[in-house]
C-alpha cells in the first residue's frame, strides 16, 4: 500500500512555540515518527509539507492513480479550504484526517473542518501518535 502523508502550513515550525498544544518535538522528529510507523505497519510512505494551498491541491491531484491512501493534516486550511476538499473529492483516494491537537475543544473557528466532509476518519488530540493511528487505517498489520 502506497500512502501519501500531507502536512499543511506552519507544521514545519513545530517545536518552536506552543508546546502545550502541539508538543515539544520538531517537524523533523514528526517525519521520522511517520516513516518509522509506516515501516512497522508494512506501508510505503511519501511525505509532503507545504505552506501553500495551491501546492497542496497540486500534490493531491498528482496522487491520482499513484497512491492508495492519503493521510492529511491540512493545518489552518482545515477550516477554510474548499479547494483542498474539492481536490480530495476529485481524486477519490481514501483519506484520513489528522490533527495533533483536539480541534473540538479549542477556539470556535477550529471546530469546523472541510476535510472531515470527505475523510473516512478524523483523528484529533493524540499528538504524533495520531499519524500512526491514521496509517493503521490502511494497514493489514493493525
Ligand atoms: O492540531 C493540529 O494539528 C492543527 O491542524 C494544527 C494547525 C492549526 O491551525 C489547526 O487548527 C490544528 C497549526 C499548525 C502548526 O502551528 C504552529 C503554531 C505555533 C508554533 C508552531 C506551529
Amino acid at each position: 500500500m502506497k500512502i501519501l502523508v500531507i502536512n499543511g502550513p506552519n507544521l514545519n515550525m513545530l517545536g518552536i512555540r506552543e508546546p502545550q498544544i502541539y508538543g515539544a518535538q520538531n517537524f523533523e522528529a514528526l517525519q521520522k515518527f511517520i516513516k518509522d510507523s509506516a515501516d512497522e505497519l508494512g506501508l510505503s510512505v511519501s511525505l509532503f509539507q507545504s505552506n501553500h494551498e495551491g501546492e497542496i491541491v497540486d500534490v493531491i491531484q498528482s496522487a491520482y492513480g499513484v497512491y492508495d491512501g492519503i493521510v492529511i493534516n491540512p493545518a489552518a486550511y482545515t477550516h477554510t479550504s474548499v479547494a483542498i476538499l474539492d481536490a480530495l473529492k476529485a481524486v477519490a483516494i481514501p483519506t484520513v484526517e489528522v490533527h495533533l491537537s483536539d480541534i473540538n475543544t479549542r477556539e470556535e473557528f477550529r471546530k469546523f473542518s472541510y476535510v472531515s466532509m470527505v475523510a473516512k476518519k478524523t483523528i484529533c488530540g493524540l499528538g504524533f501518535e495520531g499519524y500512526k493511528e491514521a496509517l493503521r487505517y490502511f494497514s493489514f498489520e493493525k
